[in-house]
């Protein structure tokens, strides 16, 4: 990554009102937890997540999809520790008069790193609700390790984790905030999405459309490229430190 751009990304972030970032799987997986559309590991290898993540699927094999996001919950709130990106965007929020950090991400990582306010599009992986009534279930240790989904004691529904599946409505909060930030900001920061999951993937087309510079972090060039002003090209856990010091130098000097 060329120290320039590093700098140049400084620079806009320096001068910007109102900065807002999207990030997405990409800056978890520093951490240890895989993405969607890189190839997944072990045992899960198998499976599409794409086909796990949706009515469709449960419906089709709720144990299956039990089984695979009580593993990524395990994965997720006890062996995966926040890295070096969650940190640096942490730090970046700090140094900017406003910052709006929305995340497709349904870890904590953020919150564990220090950041406030985050706006979750997809929801969270540790709550969880009826299937079929939406009231919140409380999860007990040994439902954790069960086979099947617990049943809800109210109507008898199958609980699921509050996140968004395909096909399904994003929550109307995280939403109505995302689309705000994005139409206000004047630098959307996007780290670590692919950028083809709608509606998140609008929201760096509705920033650059109302006129703020987009800044994409990510190893790989992607779906974003014909709005991308500028592309630092890494994994966030190495390039947004090196923003962060570079911020860090401009506001000494
Ligand atoms: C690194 C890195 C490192 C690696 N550092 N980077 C308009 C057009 C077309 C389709 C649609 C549309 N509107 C709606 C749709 C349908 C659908 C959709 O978008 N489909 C597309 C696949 C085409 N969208 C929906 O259904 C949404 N709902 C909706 O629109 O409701 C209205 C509606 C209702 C009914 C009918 C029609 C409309 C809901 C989307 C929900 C997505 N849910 C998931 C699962 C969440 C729960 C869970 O975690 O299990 O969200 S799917 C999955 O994808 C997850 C992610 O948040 C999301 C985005 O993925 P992300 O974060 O970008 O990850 P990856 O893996 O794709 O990319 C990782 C990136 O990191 C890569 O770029 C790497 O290079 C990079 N990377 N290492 C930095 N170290
Ligand atoms: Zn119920």
């Amino acid at each position: 990554m060329n120290a320039e751009k590093i700098l140049q990304a400084a620079r806009l972030l320096a001068d910007a009102r109102h900065v807002a970032c999207l990030t997405g799987a990409g800056v978890s997986a520093e951490s240890g937890i895989a993405t969607f559309r890189d190839a997944q590991t072990g045992h899960w290898s198998r499976f599409d997540p794409q086909a796990l993540a949706s009515q469709a699927g449960f419906a089709a094999d709720p144990g299956l999809v039990w089984r695979w996001y009580m593993d990524r919950l395990e994965s997720a709130r006890e062996r995966a520790e926040p890295n070096a990106g969650h940190v640096a965007l942490a730090e970046i929020a700090a140094r900017v008069p406003r910052f709006t950090l929305i995340t497709q991400n349904v870890d904590d990582l953020h919150e564990r790193a220090g950041s406030t306010n985050v706006h979750h599009l997809h929801g969270s992986i540790g709550r969880f609700r009826c299937n079929e009534c939406e009231r919140e279930h409380v999860l007990r240790a040994e439902e954790r390790r069960a086979e099947m989904p617990p049943q809800c004691a109210v109507c008898g529904g199958l609980v699921r984790p509050d996140v968004v599946w395909f096909g399904e409505m994003l929550p109307r909060g995280p939403i109505e905030a995302a689309w705000e930030a994005a139409t206000e900001c004047d630098v959307m920061l996007v780290v670590g999405t692919s950028g083809i999951v709608y509606p998140a993937a609008q929201l760096p087309y509705l920033a650059s459309e109302n006129g703020a510079t987009v800044i994409d972090v990510n190893p790989e060039i992607g779906a974003l490229a014909d709005i991308t002003d500028l592309f630092l090209q890494g994994p966030s856990g190495e390039v947004l430190p090196r923003l962060v010091q570079a911020l860090s130098a401009l506001h000494k000097e």
